[in-house]
């Protein structure tokens, strides 16, 4: 994985190699998920579908994956990082299963609540 650090006039520095092994991952999406003011990555591991979260700690480092929990295949190709969606202050996370739109919201301590059903009709817009 590679990342490319902004210079705040939508610039960014040259790549820098964080680390191999992230074939073993469904895409990452960036977010605070600890709610510590550093970028945070999420992915889905591909053998069995646990979600786990990457805290950064600064200078393009990131701590070990922790497991977040398992079930998350079916939400693995939409997952998203939309931001604080209920204006709580943590990141929330959202995906969309058989069009259905998904939320959970952030505990800000790399947890979320329990998936909440926004309605079907999502399918065109991931
Ligand atoms: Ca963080
Ligand atoms: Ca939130």
């Amino acid at each position: 994985m590679y990342v490319w650090n902004g210079k705040g006039d939508n610039q960014f520095g040259a790549a820098q190699a964080v680390g191999p092994g992230w074939d073993a991952y469904t895409r990452p999406i960036g977010g605070d998920f600890n709610g510590d003011g550093i970028g945070d990555l999420a992915a889905v591991r591909k053998t069995d579908h646990t979600l786990v979260i990457w805290n950064g700690r600064g200078a393009n480092n990131f701590t070990a994956g922790q497991d977040v929990g398992p079930g998350w295949e079916p939400y693995a190709s939409t997952l998203m990082s939309p931001g604080d969606i209920n204006h709580n202050g943590r990141a929330d996370l959202a995906a969309t299963r058989d069009g259905t739109l998904y939320i959970w919201n952030g505990r800000g301590d790399n947890r979320f609540g329990d998936a909440q059903s926004r309605g079907p009709g999502w399918a065109g817009h991931f």
